[in-house]
């Protein structure tokens, strides 16, 4: 069935029409049923093998020989894991469980943080999907694999064109005896801003149904105050609730004094109050020192009790001998990425710890052997993403003076060379350290630190001094990030904001000081559901896609509508998604579990009159053309 629209054309209007007219112009029949999948993805190959993909132009290509990586065998049926301790045991036994083990646990973060802080977050599913089941059962020992949440949500939706949910139902079910763990922004979701209250519940009932075991829950300015309704929400779901404090600072720096030993203690205390089964230590910038973490995690083991998981990035390259001096001191679990994926801002290498603890009393019980293969496997993975490579070379102390979280550093590197600013990173880097102290020396993680990056690259940018900033005399205009974080959006940190600043940032303008979420209304979660229903024409819209809009409507309706154009091109290999194919290059895409399109691309045509290119294909042997403009 498809609409006529020749008859009201102005060509047909004003007689100049030929036959000619209506082959070349294919909008004059606008289907109603919408077009198959197969032609859907069809005009994605096409249209990108003609024009390229906007995020992968002028940037450097993967090697030549890279091509679609092969997962490695299976050695045995999965052996029963952590998720079958949670599942018949329960969240406390698991807490228990790991408290009492001897040998140091480990979480892969690979999937989540690993091309977070090394691939500006751009790993597809397909990539992950593919290797859950080598996990599974030739890693049962693994405490768990982070594989949701931070900035991998809004990533998906926004430039990988698929959707985070499916993502985590795929993996989650490939992988039956292990652990899933995301990390959850506590109020601010998997988003940059404040939500109300009621989001933030659907939002981790959503995310423990469709396959989340563990959530690490923290909040930027570690405001325990502001953290409460995720955590109670996460108990609620019968998961394991990792409450989480941030780390910053240097508890030995006497100049530091603000974020000293007593401080995380009390911090970690209250976390315990607030219901965690597990403490998370999180040490987003990779600042936490050898010496340093074993006081901290002795002390905290000491005085508060519950099991430690602990995070750090190895940006200055000293990660893992501070992942040592943690596990000697009781550490329960660490993150580790797997080795092609680790190192600089990633977190320290995975294999290395398993070796430097084997034979030891920590000794991880891991496969050295089934590590490398799993690690050879990412890194063929890892070259079909040169485009999002940072260029970053070396490890690098400067990460002492700037803090930076890891899965910050490669965008707000990218951030500045969009502004032009790229040969002035060193002072990007002087500028936040300055912006840190301007602000009252806070916790940078997401979101903050995104306030003190916006911050940083606006002061270099104009050329602007801190004293400029501070001076009351001299008119500034603030980010809006920075005006909305002073009015207490994000919370707030210990001591409160500097009021000289948050004085000039707000021209006179009060500032909330309770819990933002508290001053939100409930959103009305059925009549939202109704609203995009309408929007995408009646289409039934499910808890996932309701619990995607709540978080990024804009993002999650531009998904769906090139959904509509372009179809499940997740299932698309990696290098034809960033880079469409070549003359006589075959594919596969398995759209649906056994329905699989065999795609050759036979031949491109000229660009025609109209602008547009003609793109031959054989799909599952049979001729299909499909045309496409050239916008090049
Ligand atoms: C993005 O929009 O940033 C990434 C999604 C993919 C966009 C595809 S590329 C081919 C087609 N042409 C466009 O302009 N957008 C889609
Ligand atoms: C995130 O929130 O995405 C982070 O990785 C914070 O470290
Ligand atoms: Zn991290």
């Amino acid at each position: 069935e498809f609409v006529i629209n020749l008859l009201k054309h102005p060509t047909f209007l004003d007689d100049t029409y030929t036959t000619k007219f209506i082959d070349t112009t294919p909008d004059l029949f606008t289907f109603r049923r919408r077009r198959d999948r197969a032609t859907k993805i069809l005009t994605y190959i096409a249209d990108i093998s003609v024009n390229g993909h906007p995020e992968t132009a002028g940037r450097p290509l993967p090697p030549a020989e890279a091509r679609i990586p092969l997962p490695p065998a299976l050695r045995a049926e999965p052996a029963s894991g952590t998720l079958q301790l949670l599942q018949e045991k329960g969240a406390q036994a698991v807490a228990d469980w790991m408290s009492a083990q001897e040998r140091l646990l480990i979480t892969d973060t690979t999937m989540r943080d690993g091309h977070q802080s090394l691939l500006a977050t751009r790993m597809r599913s397909i990539d992950m999907i593919r290797v859950a089941p080598t996990y599974a059962a030739n890693l049962p020992q693994l405490f768990s694999v982070e594989c949701w949440g931070g900035a991998t949500f809004d990533v998906a939706y926004r430039f990988l064109q698929e959707c985070p949910w499916q993502r985590l139902r795929d993996i989650r079910k490939r992988m039956p005896n292990l652990m899933t763990q995301m990390l959850l922004r506590a109020s601010n979701g998997v988003g940059y801003t404040n939500y109300p209250d009621n989001v933030v519940q659907s939002f981790v009932k959503q995310a423990a149904e469709t396959g989340i075991d563990v959530f690490r829950v923290f909040d930027s300015l570690n405001w325990v105050e502001n953290m409460r309704v995720a955590m109670d929400a996460v108990i609620e779901s019968g998961k394991i609730c990792e409450g989480t404090v941030c780390y910053t600072g240097d508890i030995n720096d006497p100049d530091r004094a603000k974020y000293d030993l007593n401080y995380y203690v009390t911090t970690a205390k209250a976390l315990k109050d607030a219901g965690a089964h597990v403490l998370g230590l999180k040490d987003m910038a990779g600042l936490l020192k050898p010496a340093a973490a074993g006081k901290l995690v002795r002390t905290l083991k000491e005085e508060v009790g519950l099991p430690i998981h602990f995070h750090t990035h190895d940006t200055s390259g000293m990660g893992g001998a501070t992942i040592l001096a943690a596990a000697e001191a009781g550490v329960d679990a660490v993150d580790c990425a797997m080795d092609a994926l680790s190192g600089n801002t990633s977190q320290p290498t995975l294999g290395s710890v398993v070796e430097a603890l084997a034979r030891s009393p920590r000794d991880t019980g891991l496969d050295i052997g089934a590590i490398r293969e799993i690690s050879n496997y990412w890194e063929r993975v890892r070259e079909n993403y040169t485009a999002f490579e940072s260029g970053l070379q070396a490890p690098a102390s400067e990460v002492y003076l700037h803090e930076m979280p890891g899965g910050q550093f490669t965008n707000l590197k990218a951030q500045a060379r969009s502004m032009g600013l790229e040969d002035r990173w060193h002072e990007v880097a002087q500028a936040y350290a300055d912006v840190n102290r301007m602000f009252g020396d806070i916790v940078k993680v997401t979101p903050s630190s995104k306030v003190v990056g916006d911050m940083a690259l606006m002061m270099v940018a104009q050329n602007l001094t801190p004293a400029d900033v501070q001076n009351p005399a001299k008119d500034v205009s603030f980010p809006d990030s920075v005006v909305d974080m002073m009015r207490g959006n994000l919370g707030q940190p210990p001591g409160g904001w500097p009021e000289a600043l948050q004085k000039k940032v707000l021209k006179g303008e009060t500032p909330i000081t309770d819990r933002p979420g508290a001053q939100l209304p409930p959103v009305d979660l059925e009549e939202t559901r109704a609203e995009i229903s309408a929007q995408l024409e009646g289409k039934l819209v499910d808890d996932e896609d309701l619990n995607a809009y709540l978080m990024y409507p804009k993002v999650f309706m531009d998904y769906m509508g090139r959904h509509r154009s372009y179809g499940p091109v997740r299932t698309l290999p990696t290098r034809t998604f960033f880079y469409g194919m070549e003359q006589g290059e075959e594919i596969t895409a398995e759209i649906d579990p056994g329905k699989i399109l065999e795609i050759r691309l036979q031949a491109m045509g000229e660009t025609d009159e109209n602008g547009e290119v003609k793109v031959f294909f054989e799909l599952n042997g049979q001729p299909r053309n499909i045309r496409v403009p050239n916008r090049l």
